[in-house]
């Protein structure tokens, strides 16, 4: 599980209104849209979300509090016109404090997991199977839709194999890669005989990056996509942290490239949650 450092979040907050509209430019859809397609919710409009509180509750097991990650997940959940609030203790006292204050939804994180609970249904949303779906309806949005089209997945990890699923739910072909060759063949073989399509391994990366323009990066790789491997045709949706694009790649491709560290992830999760 990728530990997010303050660095990389501490700014959500303040660029949440630029994030969407370029996420809107990018893809046709806003966080809330993408959230609500991959939440399966048809028409979000009817969906009145501030009408639900959402608790943020700090949580200081483990290694402890990330500064800045309550305040972002905060900022998410308000930008998709949720009633959020930071509960003022942290852990225990945070849960005691979000029941007292009639929340709907507790969002929440330790160093192992990261989940939206509905506190009247007990649904829980994890962070990994809500972020493998919203990137999977932004690349979709992106691609003009998946079906029968090959898609390249790199990373056959936790977030890998969960995007798997959504990948192949949308008639997508696989390519997987992953650096541990027996993760690799073990997905294709899940995706083949569990999904029921084309999925193939065994490809060099560059080779397989060369050949295949639609990419699905959930590796915590850095610099393992290169300009020399891109061109215009390519889109890739990244939710894998750091991002795999080095700095001549992202010139290449940043307007057809879908990466955040938490707003797709934290959007699904709450709107899964809410139904
Ligand atoms: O409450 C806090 O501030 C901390 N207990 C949060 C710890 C979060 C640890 N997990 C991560 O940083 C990531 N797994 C979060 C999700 C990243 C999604 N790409």
């Amino acid at each position: 599980m990728t530990r997010l450092i303050s660095e990389q979040i501490r700014s959500i907050p303040e660029a949440l209104n630029y994030y969407d509209d370029e996420l809107k430019t990018k893809t046709g859809f806003n966080l809330k849209e993408i959230a609500a397609v991959a939440a399966g919710i048809k028409d979000e409009q009817q969906l009145d979300t501030k009408l639900y509180k959402v608790a943020v509750i700090p949580v200081t097991a483990g290694l402890g509090t990330i500064e800045g990650f309550s305040e972002a997940i905060w900022a998410i959940a308000g930008h998709l016109g949720f009633s959020a609030f930071i509960t003022s203790s942290s852990d225990v006292s945070g849960l005691v404090e979000a029941y007292e204050r009639k929340a709907d939804l507790a969002l929440l994180a330790d160093d192992n997991k990261y989940v939206a609970i509905n506190l009247i249904t007990r649904h829980v949303a994890e962070n990994d199977q809500a972020t493998a779906s919203g990137y999977c309806a932004a690349l979709a949005n992106m691609a003009g839709g998946l079906n029968g089209k090959e898609v390249l997945l790199i990373g056959a990890g936790p977030l890998g194999r969960a995007a798997a699923r959504f990948l192949a739910k949308t008639g997508a072909e696989l390519i997987i890669y992953d650096l541990d060759k027996k993760r690799e063949i073990l997905l294709a073989e899940t995706v083949r005989t569990m999904y029921g399509v084309k999925a193939i391994e065994g490809l060099a990366l560059g080779e397989a990056l060369k050949r295949y323009p639609l990419i699905f990066d959930a590796s915590p790789g850095e610099n393992i996509i290169r300009a020399a491997m891109i061109n215009d045709e390519t889109m890739i949706a990244a939710p894998g942290i750091p991002l795999g694009l080095d700095s001549e790649a992202l010139a290449v491709a940043s307007d057809r490239l879908i990466h955040d560290p938490l707003q797709i992830g934290t959007a699904v999760m709450l709107l899964t949650a809410l139904t």
